[in-house]
């Protein structure tokens, strides 16, 4: 078996005070910090997605610049490229060896395998290359990049879990239907402190 954390969107925009704030998005940046301090060697491989969309742009229908957003498919101006926004939460605390995946550039990117890392290449290609074959997710959102990430992960062939406790969504609802969606293709649903999860 070989590991991978993929940690999705934990950015400014994201979190408590950003352009879309996630309710409870600062607490998963320090909990996926503490998680990371407390179990250095639980994951071989550690990827982080950040949106990462153009400015002065509709990132293909994602962004609505003069209508109101919907908050379901269309949304308020965010993790703009190069912006504070787009920056990670000062609370989470990623070791060197995390590899920093882009998406979103002029599209909607929901999914961490439509990003790509800083020379390019797709996270497929990248899994693929290191023989990763189980995923951990966290991150933001549950209803969106979390749900796209981790039915994509499957999709891949990764054996896939989900921790709830390090998971913040847009809606209530949709971020339990998503939750029921994931586990019914596959995805395993647990705390991350559940003892022996990171043995
Ligand atoms: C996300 C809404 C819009 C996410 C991204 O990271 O889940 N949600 N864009």
């Amino acid at each position: 078996m070989t590991r991978a954390l993929f940690i999705i969107d934990v950015q400014n925009d994201f979190t408590e005070g950003g352009a879309l704030a996630v309710v409870g998005g600062a607490a998963v940046a320090a909990g996926i910090s503490a998680l990371l301090a407390a179990h250095p060697q639980s994951h071989r491989h550690i990827f982080a997605s950040r949106d990462w969309h153009t400015a002065d742009s509709a990132n293909g229908g994602h962004i609505a610049l003069a209508e109101a957003p919907d908050f379901v498919t269309t949304w308020p101006v965010h993790c703009v490229a190069g912006t504070p926004g787009a920056e990670y939460h000062p609370d989470l605390v990623l070791p060197d060896r995390a590899v920093h995946i882009y998406k979103g550039q002029g599209e909607p990117g929901y999914s961490i395998f439509e990003g790509r890392n800083g020379e390019g290449d797709t996270l497929g290609a990248t899994l693929a290359l290191r023989g990763v074959t189980d995923v951990d997710i966290v991150g933001i959102a549950t209803d969106h990049c979390v749900r796209a990430s981790a039915l994509d992960a499957l999709e891949h062939g990764q054996h896939v879990r989900v921790f709830t406790d390090l998971i913040a969504g847009v809606d209530e609802a949709a971020s339990r239907a998503a939750l029921a969606e994931m586990a019914h293709m596959g995805a395993v649903l647990v705390e991350s402190t559940t003892t022996t999860v990171l043995d």
